[in-house]
């Protein structure tokens, strides 16, 4: 499945959203490269430095507990999660990735702060420079573009009245709908 990212709209935030990158140190050279990724697109799209923390886990197993307690302190419009998780001898990658995966969509489920995959799970180092930078993009970049993204439409949709009819009618103190 080896490609980029189809380029999106990337909504405007608004106000002014903080955001999170949670990256792992295993791997960490190719690590650093997604975060650089990561961080320029914000920049580009006008989200000031400060506005950005950068959170270190020891490898992309602890991802998804770093950018759920991150979420639940409620500072954060997005998360992006970044790691890379290469095959060595035995399946052990499988499950790093895998506990990766499912725990970063259960977070952004759970919390509903949108948090994003730049986590690259490749068979070879080779494979994951070319994804951190190199032939293949940078899924750290693309991370971030799908953060700003999915917290720009989240905000859209905030921002949007309910139509009429679909709104559950309130009750006041003595139970009458209104
Ligand atoms: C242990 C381990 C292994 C073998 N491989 C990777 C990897 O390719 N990428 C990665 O991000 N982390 C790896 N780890 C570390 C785990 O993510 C985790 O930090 C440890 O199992 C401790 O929980």
């Amino acid at each position: 499945m080896a490609g980029r990212a189809p380029t999106a709209a990337v909504g405007t935030v608004g106000g002014r959203p903080r955001f999170a990158v949670v990256v792992a140190r295993f791997n960490e050279a190719i690590c650093e490269k997604l975060l650089t990724g990561a961080l320029a697109v914000f920049e580009t799209h006008g989200v000031a430095g400060d506005a950005v923390e950068v959170h270190r886990v020891p490898g992309s197993f602890e991802l998804p507990q770093a950018a759920l307690a991150l979420a639940r302190t409620g500072r954060y419009a997005g998360i992006v999660c970044a790691g890379v998780v290469i095959k060595g001898e035995t399946p052990h990658f499988r499950y790093v990735a895998g506990a990766a995966a499912e725990g970063i969509a259960r977070a952004a489920l759970d919390t509903g702060v949108p948090m994003s995959f730049g986590v690259i799970v490749a068979l070879t180092e080779e494979q994951a420079w070319a994804r951190a930078g190199g032939a293949v993009g940078n899924r750290g970049e693309e991370a971030a573009l799908a953060t700003l993204e999915m917290a720009g439409f989240l905000r859209g949709l905030k921002g949007m009245a309910a139509p009429r009819g679909s709104r559950r009618p309130r009750a006041d103190r003595r139970g009458r709908r209104r």
